[in-house]
Parts: structure tokens; sequence; C-alpha cells
């Protein structure tokens, strides 16, 4: 209650001309959201984007328009943006932009410029979402604190660069060695705020799909998704993805500060996991880490209208690495499902297209919803699993259209 009020306050301060309550919402943004969400949110352009759906901007978190995910590549310049701190490094800082490798579980520091990465290390390509721990925050019910997001705080891209194993071996990892630490050229305003760091379990660093990613989708980063250098983690939260990644260190212990210990946390053994980040689990929860099986329809948009003859339904399902098996689709708010069509596999970590046609259709209102599952015979949710920070929202999307 206090929150709306708070959120409608900023709303006023922050733009001007805000759809009134009784206004028609954008369709842009489910109806499930906080009213004061709804209200605040804007269409922005960022420097080399389309628009996004801004939710704040000091720090910078900007979402992807759900018809995005009409096609399971997510562009470039449609990429979502998120920031903990609104220190964002500027080209500027990152113009003599080394990364250095060292720790207490190092065998030496090393430090290495681009020129290093390009030519002493092999180049691997993967193709991986990256999604936010709180995508789809905004549609838990009751409504939890943390930023709003709708559905779009996810995208999917080609990324290319070097292994992360090979880069500690130019150092080399102690046997003693529990997590890797990672550092990032961005940090806070005011010094009371800690840096953002995340950390990795030694066993996750060596798997040859964890990258250092120089280039998304055929293209260097883009600069608010993490130039020059990010880290690739697929099948894990956004949250390891670390951007501008300038420091790692091979460390005998667990990495202790508020984005470790405080958040990014659920309720031990809620959500499953193939690989436990055993060294940073304490007696009530687990850190997050592995993604649940989800899926979004990206057209048609909630509210439209669509002609008797029918439609065709067109979104992305993904889970944590286990790869799509089905996706089922239902007209007719969940009485009767069908299997979609599954578009061509991109690998395990990436989005999977699907479309099904509907078929001609009684004028009214038509319920549509979409449900994946994964090989592992993993279902998204039929009951929300509440988690505090309202983490791994993965309820079946439904949304209403109009057949005139
Ligand atoms: N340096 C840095 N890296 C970061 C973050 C950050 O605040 N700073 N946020 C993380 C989180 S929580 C997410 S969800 C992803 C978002 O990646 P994107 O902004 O490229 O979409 O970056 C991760 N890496
Ligand atoms: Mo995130």
């Amino acid at each position: 209650m206090h929150r709306r009020a708070i959120l409608a306050g900023l709303g006023a301060v922050a733009a001007s001309g805000t759809a009134s309550r009784a206004a028609p919402k954008p369709n842009w943004m489910s109806p499930a959201l906080p009213e004061g969400t709804r209200d605040v949110a804007t269409m922005v352009r960022l420097p080399g984007k389309q628009p996004l759906i801004q939710l704040t901007d000091r720090p910078p978190n900007y979402e992807t328009p759900i018809d995005a995910f009409g096609n399971a590549i997510t562009p470039n310049d449609r990429f979502f943006v998120r920031y903990h701190l609104a220190g964002v490094p500027t080209m500027e800082d990152l113009k003599n932009w080394s990364l250095t490798v060292g720790g207490d579980a190092a065998g030496r520091s090393v430090r290495l410029t681009m020129a290093d990465l390009k030519k002493d290390f092999a180049q691997v390509e993967i193709t991986a979402v990256c999604q936010c721990s709180g995508n789809r925050r905004g549609l838990f019910d009751p409504h939890v604190p943390g930023v709003e997001w709708g559905y779009g705080a996810m995208g999917n891209a080609v990324w290319r660069g070097v292994r992360l194993k090979d880069v500690l071996a130019k150092a080399g990892v102690k046997a003693d060695a529990l997590e890797i630490w990672l550092g990032g050229a961005d940090g806070p305003v005011m010094q009371a705020t800690p840096a953002f760091r995340k950390s990795l379990p030694v066993a996750l660093a060596q798997r040859n799909d964890v990258l250092i990613a120089l280039a998304m989708n055929g293209q260097p980063l883009p600069h608010l998704n993490g130039f020059p250098a990010r880290l690739i983690v697929p099948g894990w939260t956004g949250t390891y993805w670390m951007k501008h990644l300038t420091s790692i260190e091979v460390s005998t212990k667990p990495l202790p500060n508020f984005w470790t210990q405080k958040a990014y946390r659920v309720p031990a053994g809620m959500f499953p996991v193939d690989l436990p980040f055993t060294s940073q689990n304490d007696s009530t929860t687990w850190p997050i880490t592995e993604m649940v099986v989800n899926s979004v329809i990206a057209a048609p948009m909630d509210g439209a209208k669509v002609p008797r003859s029918g439609f065709t339904l067109r979104g992305v399902a993904w889970d944590r690495g286990h790869g799509i098996k089905t996706v089922e689709v239902s007209f007719d708010g969940g009485t009767t499902w069908k299997p979609a069509v599954l578009d061509r596999d991109l690998g395990q970590y990436a989005f999977r297209g699907f479309s099904l046609s509907s078929g001609a259709l009684p004028p009214g209102p038509c319920v549509v919803s979409a449900r994946a599952v994964s090989n592992k015979g993993e279902m998204q949710a039929t009951t929300l699993l509440r988690n505090p920070a309202g983490y791994h929202h993965n309820l079946p999307q439904t949304l209403t259209v109009t057949v005139a």
C-alpha cells in the first residue's frame, strides 16, 4: 500500500505526461504489474538502443518490449539493460581496459589486454539466454519489493569469446581453490554502497561453455551490455554474468558481501539445481543459480483484436540447460492444450522458438496461454513458488485477445 503511493509519487516527478488511472494502459506492459510501475514506466531510447521500457534510470534498468521475443535471437539494440549501481563506466573509463587474474589460490598473477585475449586463446561461440533473477518480479501477487520487471528482463544472443577456464589456466588454479571472484569496472556513486561483485564455484568455472564474451551477435558488446568483456554463464541467472569484467580472483574463501550473502538468495531446496554452489549455502537459504523452465508469448499482444479466421501465436521457451521438449498452447483458457511447433534448436541454453495457428475462432474474448516442459521433465509452475525476493516467476503467461 505504501509502496504504491511512493511509486505514484515518483511518477509525478519523473514523467509529467504519465497515464492517468482512467486512461488505457499501454499494451507493452502486463496488466498484472503494480499500477505504480505501469504509471512511471516509459519507452526510452538509450544511446545505441531501440526504445526500451525504462523502470529506473539511476541505476539504469530497462526491459525489452515483449514483441522482441517473436525471434529467438534478441538483437543487440533491443537487449535489456540492468545495473545495480549508478556508476556505469564510460567509454573513456574503458579505453585502457585490461583484465587481471590472481588471488590466493592462483599460481601467479597475470594481466591480459584485449589483444592478448584475441591472439592467445581459442575463440568459441555459444548461444545462451541471459535472464535477470528478478524477471517477472512485478507479476508476483502479492507484490514484493525490488525492480518491478515485467516479461522483458532477458534476452538470447550468440556470444563469442574465450573460455574462462583457459584464462584461469594462464594463472594456474591451485588444488585448494574454492571460488572464482569476479569484479567489473562499474562502481558505486556513494562510498557507503558496496561495489557489485559476484563469485562462481570453481567447478562451474572449469566448464567448457563458461565464457568471457568479447562479442554479441557478431558485433562488439554494446556499451551497456558489458563492453569490452563480460562473463557468460549458460543456464545461470544474469547476476553472475559480470559486465565490464576487469578482475578475476581464484580464492580459497567464499566471497563475503551484500550481493552474495544478502541479495540473490532463495529458500534452500526450493528450486532444482544440478551444480550446487555449496560454499555460499547457509542453513536456510541458497544462492539463486540455475534458471527454471519458462516460456513467453510474443504475439499476439494482450488485449489485441484478432480476426475470426484466427492468428498465429509465437513465442520462446527456455530452461536451465536441459533443453525444451514440448510447448503446449491453449486457446480456450486452459481447457484444452495443443502441442506447438518448435523452431530449430539453437542449443540447450538458448531460446527455443515456438508457434501455433489458432484456426478459426468464435467471436468474443479468447484466453490464450502457453506452457513449456524441459527435456528433464520439468514443467512451468502451476502455483507460484513464493520467495521473499520475487525470483524465478514461471507461471504460464495468460492473455486475452478479442476475436471480432
Ligand atoms: N558490472 C556489472 N555486471 C553486471 C551487473 C551489474 O550491475 N554490474 N548486473 C548483473 C545482472 S543482475 C544482470 S541481470 C545482468 C544484466 O545484463 P545486461 O544489462 O547486459 O542485460 O548483468 C549482470 N552483470
Ligand atoms: Mo539480474
